[in-house]
């Protein structure tokens, strides 16, 4: 079957696209070409490149072609994210430096990148873990540190056992570790943290540069993540104690608070406790410690408790509530404690049913006494034994109540945010240093700038790394020891490395100027290049690493370092590749190697195969695809093409009318498919020119006509974008030289002349016999045919003198009379 040495064609066009800079991008200014920036998710070096990134990269890809083959001036990069813990983890079983396995595996992806035909501008190339990178992470932390964006503090975190690190909230997953599945346990240690919720409302303002270009569900994830209440603060006085502020969305029921709840493990709950009840909190906590946020705040879970022995007072109305210690609330959202009001609160009731606390109802909503069903009420209704605020509705009800507390300065409206601060160090060695000198004199002294990067040591490898709860770095005791860059006095720099997503929250803006030292990027060249056309990668990114990337920009806007305040016009999700109807994974033994594949198929098959498969945003499953269909196909294609005996040049004008009037709708319709990024019909569509195609060479015009070049040639460019090896040899053989790429072929145009439908024929029938066939426009009216058909002579001559009795039109192919 095979009429080509698929490996001879691969590595004979991976060549030529190298020697011809198909693929370089211009920096040149003064390039009249409107430019175009596509960035693919950069990989992690874990080992080869899997059926993931076999996905994502075919779609980028795609996009990226289509963009030269319009005329545009592209920039596709490629970069390595090759910090982080697997490297680690390496290094210690092999008793190795991380950096052996990272780069070895990087070599290993960028040659399997190369066989994969992906049209980088390798020129561009980056590594996170290359000093003269992660040099502009420490640049970066310093700025971010000169305005406060940077700070440590002390606090509870989420720790994982296993990994011995520190991880971000965003890294725990239903109260595991997200690498390792560890069970999360908290730990009280002074970290490092950048300050994004300064950020948490121009996160969200901004949401409005993008909608249309993100989906909706990657906005109403981070909307979600971010989690903007309006609500109040009001503060109780704690009888004995002082006064306490908690935060509540529902002030308008600030009458119905039957009781009082402080986070079993905030400092609080340790402060206002009564000795007799003392001993049970401490037990209590000891308990809490161990569950997750996820298992705290689940309504499912049974409500557990412990009184503190003390009294809060409600300030509209004086009543004495009883204060306790519960794990359904959370010592860092809001202020740690809260105003309990079952009656409209489904946790605060099933704690009180728990409990036997009081249930008070202030909303009369319609719907049945919650302290008889035992279902809270949360909906819209009237305000009831609430004083002053009886009668009104809960809008008018809340803007009263907060006015109330702001007069008699015991509240005030405000809005409060889900989204914390991001927790930066990690207690790890694969990753950057923080440029902190910590001197006993001044505090902590920024790295200077020129001093940077500081650089990891190279002699720690296998058990030095072993996770001990502090970084590795801290035993390298030559490197930690320094002078302050103050005052010259003894000091020690800072052990933790930070989090990786540092590293890839601007690798985005190094793509445009790789090899830049003045900075972490030539401004000019951002300006150049800036916000990215499009962005391609998976939904497990959608509120970290998205958030971090729109996040570090918007920073870097208020430095005046660049002049955009979103990152990425255009985003595009793509699913996974699945087998089986299960995500592949080595439990399972469902795995598919990309490689193999590859071997087996030729990478065309296996492009064409993940962009056929479906939508790019679902997922693929590899059990339900054929890549041996593939392969069928582009066998069939390529005999298309390659059977055209026609010399290239001809006046395509001359060619017969049905098959270009084919090749332009299709031409046409593939368009606006690549362009809504609907690759899979695409791909349909190509699939029937060529079969037209191929009846005109069997059994019409033969593969003279000009209108098969025209096919074949259109056809070459347009699956050139999912199979570039084939199409390229399949165009040299077309006669276009050596010297040239199909790559940077225009992409065909319909004309607006071939694509005006053509006339249908209408069968008109007289007593079920055909007595004449009209040649009718496709959008005739019922009428205007029926009236057509009777006005044939043809018609006329078959009724005679019979009476008709009916005529029954189905627009426009069929009219039938009945006489
Ligand atoms: C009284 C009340 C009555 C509440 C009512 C709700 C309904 P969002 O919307 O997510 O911001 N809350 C406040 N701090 C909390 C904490 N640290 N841990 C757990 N829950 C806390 O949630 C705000 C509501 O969640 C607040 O409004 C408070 O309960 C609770 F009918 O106050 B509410
Ligand atoms: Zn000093």
């Amino acid at each position: 079957e095979q009429q080509y040495d698929v490996r001879a064609v691969q590595d004979k066009w991976q060549d030529r696209w190298a020697e011809l800079g198909t693929f370089a991008a211009s920096d040149d200014p003064a390039d009249p070409r409107e430019r175009r920036f596509v960035v693919d998710m950069f990989p992690y070096p874990s080992g080869d490149l899997h059926m993931g990134h076999g996905e994502v990269f075919a779609i980028g890809d795609v996009i990226a072609r289509y963009w030269f083959h319009k005329g545009y001036n592209v920039l596709h990069p490629i970069g390595w994210d090759s910090f982080g813990l697997p490297a680690e983890n390496a290094a210690i079983k092999r008793n190795a430096h991380p950096a052996e396995w990272t780069y070895a595996n990087i070599e290993t992806q960028a040659n399997s990148f190369r066989r994969y035909g992906i049209s980088f501008d390798w020129s561009r190339r980056l590594h996170t873990s290359d000093p003269d990178y992660y040099r502009w992470n420490q640049w970066m932390f310093t700025r971010f540190f000169e305005r406060g964006l940077a700070y440590r503090k002390g606090g509870l975190v989420n720790w994982c056992p296993n990994d011995q690190t520190v991880l971000a909230n965003e890294q725990v997953v239903a109260g595991r570790c997200e690498r390792c599945g560890a069970d999360v346990v908290r730990r009280e240690l002074t970290q490092w943290y950048f300050k994004i919720t300064d950020y948490a409302q121009r996160l969200l303002d901004d949401m409005k540069q993008i909608e249309g270009g993100w989906s909706d569900r990657v906005l109403t994830m981070q909307r979600n993540w971010i989690g903007r209440s309006e609500g109040a603060d009001v503060t109780f006085e704690i009888e004995g104690h002082g006064p306490v502020t908690v935060y509540t969305t529902r002030p308008d029921t600030l009458y119905g608070a039957t009781f009082f709840v402080v986070a079993a493990d905030a400092p609080l709950a340790e402060q206002i406790v009564s000795d007799e009840q003392r001993a049970a909190l401490d037990a209590y906590r000891a308990e809490v410690a161990k569950l997750s946020d996820i298992d705290r705040l689940s309504t499912e879970k049974e409500k557990t408790g412990v009184f503190l022995g003390v009294h809060a007072v409600n300030p509209v109305n004086g009543e004495r509530i009883p204060v306790w210690a519960a794990d359904y609330v959370l010592a860092d959202y809001g202020h740690g404690a809260i105003m309990a009001v079952p009656a409209h609160d489904q946790r605060d009731l099933d704690f009180a049913r728990a409990f036997g606390l009081p249930v008070k109802v202030v909303l009369e909503t319609g719907a049945e006494d919650p302290n008889a069903t035992g279902t809270a009420t949360p909906g819209e209704g009237r305000l009831v034994n609430s004083g002053p605020l009886d009668g009104l509705t809960k809008a008018d009800a809340i803007t009263k109540i907060i006015s109330i507390l702001e007069d008699k300065g015991l509240g005030h409206g405000t809005v409060n945010f889900r989204l914390r601060d991001w927790l930066l160090s990690r207690q790890r060695f694969w990753g950057t240093p923080i440029p902190i000198i910590h001197c006993p004199d001044c505090g902590e002294v920024p790295v200077p700038d020129d001093q940077l990067p500081v650089t990891l040591p190279d002699d720690l490898r296998g058990a030095d790394l072993a996770p001990k709860g502090i970084s590795p770095l801290a035993a390298a005791t030559d490197w930690v020891n320094v002078d302050c860059p103050k005052c010259g006095g003894a000091a020690k720099r800072d052990t933790d490395t930070m989090d990786t997503f540092v590293d890839s929250s601007w690798y985005f803006l190094r793509y445009t100027s790789p090899g830049y030292t003045g900075g972490p990027f030539d401004p000019a060249k951002v300006k150049q290049w800036m916000p990215a056309d499009q962005y391609i990668g998976g939904i497990e990114h959608a509120v970290m690493h998205l958030l971090y990337c729109r996040f570090f920009t918007k920073v870097l806007y208020d430095m005046d370092m660049i002049d955009f305040t979103e990152p990425f016009t255009r985003l595009l999700n793509q699913g996974q590749v699945i087998n089986q109807g299960k995500a592949m994974s080595k439990s399972l033994g469902n795995g598919v190697d990309l490689g193999k594949q590859i071997d087996e198929f030729g990478v065309d098959a296996v492009r064409l195969t993940m962009l056929f498969g479906g939508p790019p945003e679902d997922d693929i499953d590899w059990a339900d695809v054929s890549p041996a269909a593939s392969q069928k196909f582009l066998a069939r294609a390529y005999r298309v093409m390659t059977d055209v005996t026609s010399e290239p040049g001809v006046d395509f004008a001359a060619g017969d009318t049905d098959l270009r009037r084919f090749t332009h709708r299709t031409v046409d319709e593939v368009t606006r498919l690549v362009e809504g990024h609907r690759f899979n019909v695409a791909i349909a569509r190509l699939m029937e020119l060529t079969s037209a195609a191929r009846k005109a060479i069997d059994s019409g015009p033969g593969a003279g006509d000009p209108a098969v070049r025209e096919a074949a040639e259109a056809l070459a460019i347009m699956l050139s974008v999912a199979a570039p090896y084939i199409t390229e040899e399949a165009w040299e053989k077309l006669g276009h030289g050596a010297d040239t790429s199909i790559a940077r072929v225009s992409w065909p145009v319909a004309d607006p002349a071939l694509l005006v439908q053509e006339s249908v024929t209408c069968v008109v029938q007289v007593k079920g016999k055909v007595r004449d066939r009209l040649e009718v426009a496709p959008d005739i009216a019922e009428d205007e045919l029926e009236k057509l058909a009777l006005a044939s002579a043809k018609v006329q001559a078959a009724i005679g003198d019979a009476a008709v009795r009916k005529v029954i039109v189905r627009a426009p192919k069929i009219v039938n009379i009945v006489v």
